[in-house]
């Protein structure tokens, strides 16, 4: 992937002043992103001093050069949940049904749940509820129903780190008939011990190419005992049975190397949450040599973004699988 000379392309002095939260703020990063009214429009992780975690919108003409809002995304009726949310964070935007969804996580006591939220303007936004029953995190919508069924991935967090965090080993496909109720199916992506993504989770809302649904996720090599590294990398499903792996790539395709990657807030960190392909052909399928936009997080410090085509990420999949 090539990396914007722009980078990192939002940073904590680009956030404007909103009092009383957003003073002299700490961080911007993990943004969801989509292509909005011709306009590239990111939701970008703010955190405070408090580290206390605030959503703001950003918009651009050019992919690269962002203006950000000056006020605090609020979901409307999130007040009616009875349980206290400590942080609403890493927004995955999934245009389905000429809606916007946008599913978030949540820490809330003990426990790492996922939210819906939904727009149709960017402008006011609605609060679904809950949606994961379990500690889950990196929720992420298709954008179309599969066999009558709404479908996402996500990463239910069923073991407990040393660190005291929940974590889990492998991606999960789920799915609805309402976006409110979700059924775990099946294990689609697993963590590959001693290797660059030994922990992984989906990144951004999958994207329908011919040769089936192309997923970016970040995986975590957790072996060097000392540091965690967040990385990138792809995998592709079935069109029309997704919990079918078809392949996988072996190596990442983005990994910490920059200094704004290396250093920060939590070093050695690459975390893509989301993604814009600039061109569909008349079937929506994603068009082989169309750019594709990249936003990630860099050591959950800024916003960066990389670039690549539908292609390249398609041959990323298989690329060395062929060797032992
Ligand atoms: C994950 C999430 C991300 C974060 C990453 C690196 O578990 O909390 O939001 O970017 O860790 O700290």
């Amino acid at each position: 992937m090539k990396r914007s000379k722009k980078n990192p392309i939002i940073t904590r002095r680009d956030i404007p002043l909103v009092k009383p939260h957003l003073v002299d703020v700490t961080s911007v990063f993990n943004p969801g992103a989509v292509k909005y009214k011709d306009k590239y429009l990111l939701l970008l992780r703010v955190q405070n001093r408090g580290r206390e975690t605030f959503l703001m919108k950003a918009v651009s003409d050019n992919g690269e050069d962002f203006t950000v809002d000056d006020r605090i995304i609020r979901f409307e009726g999130i007040e009616k949940v009875s349980k206290k949310i400590y942080h609403i964070y890493d927004p995955r935007i999934t245009r389905l049904e000429d809606k916007y969804y946008i599913m978030v996580a949540l820490d809330m006591e003990n426990s790492c749940r996922l939210g819906l939220a939904v727009t149709e303007d960017f402008r006011e936004y609605r609060w679904l509820g809950i949606v994961s029953d379990d500690d889950n995190r990196n929720g992420v919508l298709f954008p179309e129903k599969i066999n009558g069924r709404y479908l996402r991935f996500d990463r239910p967090n069923r073991s407990r780190l040393e660190s005291g965090v929940n974590s889990g080993e492998a991606v999960f496909l789920s799915d609805s008939d309402d976006l409110r109720h979700w059924r775990p199916l099946v294990s689609v992506l697993e963590g590959r011990r001693h290797y660059w993504d030994e922990r992984p989770g989906a990144g951004p809302p999958p994207v329908k190419t011919t040769k089936g649904w192309l997923l970016v996720y970040h995986g975590i090599a957790e072996h060097f005992r000392s540091v965690n590294i967040y990385q990138a990398g792809a995998a592709l499903f079935d069109l029309d049975n997704p919990a079918r792996l078809v392949a996988r790539s072996r190596y990442n395709i983005l990994e910490p190397r920059e200094p704004y990657e290396l250093t920060g807030q939590v070093p050695n960190v690459v975390f893509p949450s989301g993604l814009i392909v600039e061109r569909y052909d008349r079937n929506g399928f994603a068009e082989p040599d169309s750019p594709v936009y990249l936003y990630y997080g860099a050591a959950d410090t800024s916003v960066c973004r990389a670039a690549t085509t539908v292609k390249e990420l398609l041959n990323t999949c298989y690329e060395g699988n062929d060797r032992e």
